[in-house]
């Protein structure tokens, strides 16, 4: 057995608008705990983009968030920590970077952002959402401890 059972999975997106800022960003995600356990760069088609933010569709911003979020690379990364999904969502900040400069100057979305579009990363909101969004980009990696006996065929 690992020692790693209290450990939660959450997926961060690093957005087109910020990639630039990709080493400073994951340098300050590192120290706040999070281990950084899988990395892939990746340029989304547009209708891979409105698949991902499939929950969007309809929206008056989706069309922008699709073009947005095709408009160049992103990085994927899975991130590790206990209460993953609820810290970095914290780390993150509000989607609008002007309140989050206003109200958690510190946040990554306050130090990176440009505006409520491109606002330079993004997080898993739920536990559901964390395993879909890792599947998403991450086929492969096996989210759910597997019970001895059983193989991890589906
Ligand atoms: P995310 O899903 O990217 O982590 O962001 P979030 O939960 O903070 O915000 P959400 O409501 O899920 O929106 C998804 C992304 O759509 C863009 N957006 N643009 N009014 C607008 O122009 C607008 N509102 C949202 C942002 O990129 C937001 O992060
Ligand atoms: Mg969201």
């Amino acid at each position: 057995m690992s020692g790693n059972v209290e450990l939660e999975k959450t997926l961060a997106i690093i957005k087109p608008d910020a990639v630039q800022d990709a080493d400073e960003i994951k340098r300050i995600i590192k120290a706040s705990g999070f281990s950084v356990i899988a990395e892939r760069q990746i340029h989304l088609s547009t209708e891979q983009a409105g698949d991902f933010y499939a929950e969007h569709y309809g929206k008056m911003f989706f069309t922008n968030l699709m073009s947005f979020m095709s408009g160049g690379p992103i990085i994927a990364i899975v991130l590790a920590k206990k209460n993953a999904i609820e810290d970095w969502r914290k780390l993150m900040g509000p989607t609008n970077p002007m309140d989050a400069r206003e109200r958690f100057p510190d946040s990554i979305r306050a130090l990176f952002g440009k505006d409520q579009t491109q606002n330079s990363v993004h997080g898993s909101d739920s536990v559901a959402s964390a395993s879909r969004e890792i599947r998403f980009f991450f086929p492969q990696m096996i989210l759910e401890p597997i019970p001895t006996g059983q193989t991890t065929e589906r």
